[in-house]
């Protein structure tokens, strides 16, 4: 019996394939950041770090093996390979069909340069993120008259183009939205899909007669990304507002979802809604004249200023997705975003009619593709069976079917889910009912275990001693604070590790816990405010 238990393939795995993939890693390794030792031990042939003792490497092998992304010959610049456009658009055609719903909400695309007198026309936001600005200066041999930056964030060029497009209460509200990549040079280590120097995101941009509106427009988009992430990825996400030292530099207020990566204890950002007050307005001067006009002691029409929203999610999902689910054995795809859904195998054994269980697979093949469901054969004759297994299991689609001489026998095919390893003998006659159920039960799984574990990870302290030792054990901790700056510098000044950064705010969630009138902050002793999240991060 083969390692599988399933009857013996009698094809070798070639070892001709094992050194060409060998050397596919090798070739992709040049074009990487990575250390040349490092390069060494690692061949194509499996994920060879382990989840819970090296998480760096195993989830960049994750991203590698698993076929998201290729490195480039550029520090943080990725190839997103069809498994994640596959997801990303998915994601992008779901966010669409809920913009829709949210109503008036118009699809443009702004240039990706932008003058280098529009981005620091605004200075106090762009102020922090300088050092993150990359430059186009020349162009051909001559040097450019004015340099420009490539969009690390589109406000300077949206917002004079609301200035012109805005003049009376009938323009409002007005919503777009854009589907672009932005370039922010970072210089931190990158890491895949998390921290580039490149992403794509889509990013919103929202301007009302009212701050009520505003206000409930933040909310609803908060709430289509939350559903993004526990409908679509199967990560759960808590929702909650930011800070004021963590919040956007140009907002009134931010909200965010944030994720938990149990196994390296941090938090990560992953999608942010901002209530931009008037602060953009005032500055790009994009005012209105309103339903009944008013007027100044000199009879001018008075133009009340707009309120704005801007709101945006990135390929960074891609990566808290991977993170989450990803195993020993690579990545874990949940079926909604799968490319594959299913993928089928064919059995042979010596002596087999290779060519009757082939057309078998294709019949396999043809019947769930009827029924919706995105299914490939693996019919490729150099590589064993098992190697196959692996394979698929490293790029984490959902289902393998196995198909062999005594599955044909018997009308059935060997159902193997990849999240749980369980196997089952399905009967042809009820494939398309099965395998429906199951996409339907791993996506629910999925989901299921995520929200477990996160919620396994919440510890609710209130004093600095268990605060210390909840962030010591890796633990999303749940703290009552009371909402002062200087003290969350304080918790980040004194939980700086060696190598590591210290923690801060999360958020403080939405959904609080009951404050009791005398509780105090776990950091000051003052009393507090709110409960909030607080640990280390991406
Ligand atoms: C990096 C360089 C320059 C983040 C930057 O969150 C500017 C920025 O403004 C910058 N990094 N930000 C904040 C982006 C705020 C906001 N923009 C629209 C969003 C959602 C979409």
């Amino acid at each position: 019996m083969s390692k599988s238990g399933r009857e013996e393939d009698v094809r070798s795995s070639s070892s001709q394939s094992m050194v060409e993939k060998t050397l596919e890693v090798a070739k992709a390794s040049v074009f990487g950041e990575r250390k040349e030792k490092e390069m060494k031990k690692e061949t194509r042939l499996g994920i060879s770090a382990k989840k819970d003792e090296d998480f760096p490497s195993w989830y960049s092998q994750v991203c590698r093996f698993g076929e998201l992304i290729t490195l480039s010959d550029t520090k943080g610049l990725y190839i997103l390979e069809p498994s994640a456009t596959k997801i990303w658009n998915t994601l992008r055609s779901y966010m669409d069909a809920e913009l829709e719903k949210l109503g008036g909400v118009e699809e443009k695309k702004f240039p990706m340069l932008i003058k280098r007198d529009s981005l620091e026309k605004e200075k106090d936001h762009i102020e922090g993120f300088k050092p993150e600005v990359a430059w186009v200066t020349r162009a051909g041999e001559h040097d450019l008259p004015t340099p420009y930056a490539l969009r690390p964030t589109s406000e300077t060029i949206i917002y004079p183009y609301f200035k012109n497009r805005i003049r009376t209460h009938r323009d409002l509200p007005m919503k777009v939205n854009q589907w672009v990549n932005v370039v922010r040079w970072e210089v931190s280590d990158p890491i895949p899909l998390i921290r580039g120097r490149e992403f794509d995101w889509q990013e919103g941009h929202s301007a009302f007669a009212t701050k009520e509106e505003a206000d409930e427009e933040v909310l609803e988009v908060l709430n289509i990304y939350s559903r993004v992430y526990e409908d679509l990825l199967a990560v759960p996400v808590i929702k909650g507002r930011k800070s004021d030292k963590e919040k956007f530099a140009g907002a009134d207020y931010t909200t965010s979802v944030e994720a938990f990566i149990p196994t390296t204890g941090r938090g990560v950002q992953a999608a942010t809604s901002h209530c931009l007050g008037q602060n953009f307005a005032k500055m790009f001067e994009i005012a209105f004249e309103d339903k009944e006009v008013k007027r100044d002691k000199k009879g001018k029409i008075i133009k009340p200023m707009v309120w704005q929203n801007s709101w945006g999610l990135s390929t960074r999902s891609i990566g808290v997705m991977a993170m989450t689910h990803g195993d020993e054995k690579g990545l874990v795809l949940p079926p909604k975003v799968a490319r594959h859904q299913v993928v089928v195998i064919p059995v042979p054994f010596k002596g087999a009619d290779t060519k009757r269980i082939s057309q078998e697979c294709q019949a396999v093949k043809a019947t769930l593709q009827g029924a919706g469901v995105r299914v490939i054969v693996d019919e490729q004759e150099n590589y064993a069976c098992g190697w196959k297994y692996a394979d698929w299991e490293m790029k984490g689609v959902p289902l393998r079917i196995e198909l062999g001489p005594r599955d044909l026998e018997k009308n059935q095919v060997r159902v193997v889910r990849r999240d749980t390893g369980a196997k089952m003998d399905v009967l042809r006659v009820d494939l398309v009912e099965k395998v429906k159920d199951l996409l339907e039960v791993i996506q629910r799984d999925l989901y299921d275990v995520a929200k477990r574990k996160l919620e396994e990870c919440i510890h609710k302290v209130e004093t600095w001693d268990e605060f210390k030792e909840a962030l010591r054990l890796k633990k999303l901790v749940l703290a009552p604070w009371c909402d002062e700056v200087e003290v969350e510098n304080d918790v980040k000044e004194n939980t700086k590790g060696e190598n590591e950064a210290g923690a801060k705010t999360l958020c403080t969630p939405f959904d609080q816990p009951e404050l009791r009138e005398d509780t105090l902050c776990f950091a000051s002793g003052k009393p507090a405010k709110k409960w909030t999240y607080w640990g280390r991060s991406y």
